[in-house]
């Protein structure tokens, strides 16, 4: 058989070490279909694009996830490629791709993976899977992002497979220097692969494919409260009285799961939540937001209105022989949205009025991968290629026919988010809706915030939650976090304020736990911590404008909130290789204790100068030192030659606009922009926002209008690092 292109990598030689992927049978090409190529370029940057049609397929799939319409492709032969790039069909329902990694060449991204920021020198499967226990040999997580960054210093290649089917990318594992992609599909799909250019660049054009975030609802970036599950009412009111009694800034309680009448979607359970709507309405007054679980399966149950009429209107996943697809979940039998059709996001966004009209405006969207109980493998490892439809669990109808589902399964919970944020927007149409997804495939930031699932109350998912959320960013994900002090097991109080230490500088901000471990609110500790965590968290609240400012950022370039060290220091060697620390923004650096009964750990700083965040003491970069952070401590370090926004303490974001911000001067010579707008409409989209210049320099500050849109309630002032002269300001 004739390859395509010239053929580089050795396949006998892989196969005689017995590498897991490899197939069994003979290799061979026998990709008989079209592929073409064009291309485009963005703000000087070079995307290709790969176009591949197997034989028997007339029409690539539509894409789920790019949705840049606004570009000028143009067809173009073979680009010069990257890393000696290529690739065959090596069976009907398999495509390979071959590369090289050079020495020293870095891998990230690849959205959500058990790792260190570097990705390489592993193996990754890029499936949507349910897998609460996370340790360092699992392969599927919950996302499926099958976009990888590689390169190092200034000169970075994304590469984005546009497709609903698995991915598996083999990075080096063996050492050789080879990088393998694996793309389980029978049908047609595109391959972007962007630059080079420096890494911010690359995560520009990549969030310009797929969509960037929103800005979130001010109280959305506030604390989170949840917990599997207050269990009834009264345990919802004590947790948010005590929440208020302390003092503790909150802005929402999660109702998790048992809200539920056994477990049915979108009803509320008539025994631990007869009063439902009251109980929401009250914790509105008292300025909290209500988050409710949401669950994809639909109890099988003729007397359930959801289930009959979504059967009756045929709004579920079927099986390949036409019957109703059926699996366990939480409600015991269920059924599944299809979720790839209009008609049935629609649909689910209707019924969600439910909710929203009982006043709840965030919602969370869990086990939507999906997960099913009685299919524990739904991805075999060894799986070599794409099984056929009538072998699959299901099938979907989009708009190009039908789709078997593992071919389709990465975009599921992508697509029930988009269901749940037009949903909400359908019942508060200049509310920036609040979603949070557990799945989800590249562009779910369009939708929603995400957390990385099932961790433990361990310090090592404490450490790795870094790189973790690092990568996630590098995969377009501004919006995300993990849970607060671990879900499994107890939090003792000394990991918990540890944690509590990093969380503050997660985008997403929310303390959750399991069923049957200790109560993880901070005042369900002893003063003394509940203190600590106290302050931690107002710390967070007083940092919100600097966090609004990170997420216009985010709109109009794609850039994360957190960042690797070398996102902003591409040629130090040393930053390159740091993933316990990270750039919270360009001007903050984050180094916490990441280890139980530790006060002292080693901090790189970076070229410049740096001032410790609480205490102003001044650090030269460029240097390692040792450094204390007792516990309690906020462990970063301000960026000379930044201004950052303050706010005064609050207890809740409806407090927000109220309260005075003061910009603190980090040196001689700073400066910053600053955005503000109403915090909770789409009008900024209109203009309706504000945004400065604001620079400092030979004791004088300047201001610089860029717009004035909105009539801001804010006094201002500033004031020097190390003086105590606070000057007012207008604006
Ligand atoms: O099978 O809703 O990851 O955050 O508390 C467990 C109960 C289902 C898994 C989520 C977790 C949530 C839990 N859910």
């Amino acid at each position: 058989m004739k390859l395509p292109m010239g053929f580089v990598f050795d396949w006998t030689k892989g196969r005689q070490k017995g590498r897991k992927w490899q197939p069994h049978s003979p290799i061979n090409n026998i990709f008989n279909g079209k592929f073409f190529w064009d291309k485009y370029r963005l703000d000087n940057i070079d995307i290709h694009r790969l176009s591949i049609l197997p034989a028997e397929i007339s029409t690539i799939a539509n894409s789920f996830t790019v949705i840049a319409t606004d570009t000028e492709w143009s067809k173009t032969e073979k680009p010069k490629l990257p890393f000696d790039f290529n690739w065959q069909q090596s069976l009907p329902g398999r495509f390979d791709f071959y590369f090289k990694l050079a020495e020293g060449q870095k891998c990230m991204g690849l959205g959500e993976r058990y790792s260190g920021l570097n990705v390489r020198g592993e193996k990754h499967t890029i499936v949507t899977t349910d897998d609460p226990h996370h340790s360092e040999s699992m392969q599927a997580m919950y996302k499926a992002i099958p976009f990888l960054l590689t390169g190092k210093d200034n000169q970075f290649t994304g590469i984005y497979i546009d497709t609903g089917a698995p991915t598996r990318f083999d990075l080096d594992s063996e050492l050789t220097g080879q990088g393998r992609i694996e793309v389980l599909t029978r049908r047609g799909f595109h391959v972007y692969i962007i630059g080079s250019s420096s890494m911010p660049n690359i995560v520009k054009a990549f969030t310009h494919l797929v969509g960037r975030s929103k800005l979130p609802s001010l109280w959305s970036l506030g604390h989170q409260q949840s917990r599997w599950s207050y269990f009834n009412e009264e345990s919802v009111i004590e947790v948010a009285g005590e929440i208020r009694r302390r003092k503790i800034p909150c802005d929402t309680i999660v109702f998790d799961l048992d809200f539920m009448d056994e477990y049915r979607v979108f009803t509320r359970s008539p025994e631990r939540f007869p009063n439902f709507n009251k109980i929401v309405a009250d914790l509105s007054s008292d300025n909290f937001r209500v988050v409710t679980s949401v669950d994809p399966g639909v109890k099988e149950d003729p007397e359930y209105g959801l289930y009959k009429e979504g059967k009756d209107k045929n709004m579920f996943c079927k099986t390949p022989d036409g019957e109703l697809f059926v699996e366990k979940v939480w409600p015991g039998r269920s059924v599944f949205p299809d979720f790839l059709r209009d008609d049935v996001r629609k649909w689910w966004a209707e019924k969600q009025a439910f909710l929203s009209e009982a006043g709840v405006t965030g919602i969370w969207n869990d086990m939507n991968e999906p997960a099913f109980f009685d299919v524990s493998e739904v991805f075999p490892e060894k799986l070599e290629e794409m099984s056929p439809a009538k072998e699959q669990l299901c099938v979907h109808q989009a708009e190009d026919g039908t789709i078997p589902h593992l071919e389709a399964r990465n975009v599921y919970g992508l697509l029930m988010s988009q269901a749940a944020y037009e949903g909400l927007l359908a019942k508060r149409p200049n509310e920036r809706p609040f979603v949070l997804s557990r799945s989800g495939a590249a562009g779910i930031q369009r939708y929603a915030a995400v957390w990385l699932g099932d961790n433990k109350s361990w310090y090592e998912h404490l450490n790795k939650s870094i790189p973790m959320l690092l990568n996630m960013g590098l995969s377009g994900v501004p919006f995300a976090g993990v849970d607060i002090g671990g879900f499994w097991h107890d939090c003792l109080p000394e990991l918990l304020v540890r944690w509590y230490e990093v969380g503050i500088f997660y985008p997403f901000f929310r303390n959750h736990t399991s069923l049957g471990s200790r109560a993880q609110e901070i005042f369900s500790y002893v003063p003394k911590i509940e203190e600590m965590g106290r302050k931690l968290i107002e710390t967070r609240y007083s940092l919100l404008p600097y966090i609004r400012n990170l997420f216009w950022e985010h709109i109009r370039t794609g850039a994360p909130l957190m960042r690797p060290l070398s996102w902003h220091y591409p040629l130090d060697s040393i930053a390159a290789d740091i993933d316990d620390q990270f750039m919270f923004g360009q001007d903050i650096l984050v180094s916490p204790i990441l280890s139980r009964g530790h006060d002292y750990r080693p901090v790189y700083l970076p070229e410049g100068n740096w001032y410790r965040f609480e205490t102003g003491e001044k650090f030269a970069g460029n240097s390692t030192y040792t450094i204390r952070f007792p516990l309690g401590s906020v462990p970063a370090f301000v960026r000379e030659g930044a201004i950052l926004p303050i706010i005064e303490p609050m207890q809740h974001t409806n407090e927000y606009h109220s309260k005075s911000i003061i910009f603190k001067i980090f040196a001689d010579e700073a400066a910053c922009s600053y955005f503000e707008d109403d915090g909770i409409s789409f009008d900024y989209e209109k203009g309706a926002y504000n945004e400065y210049l604001i620079s400092y320099s030979k004791g004088k500050l300047n201001t610089t209008t860029v717009k004035k849109g909105y009539a801001s309630e804010h006094k201002y002032s500033y004031q020097k690092m190390g003086e105590s002269k606070v000057q007012p300001l207008e604006l």
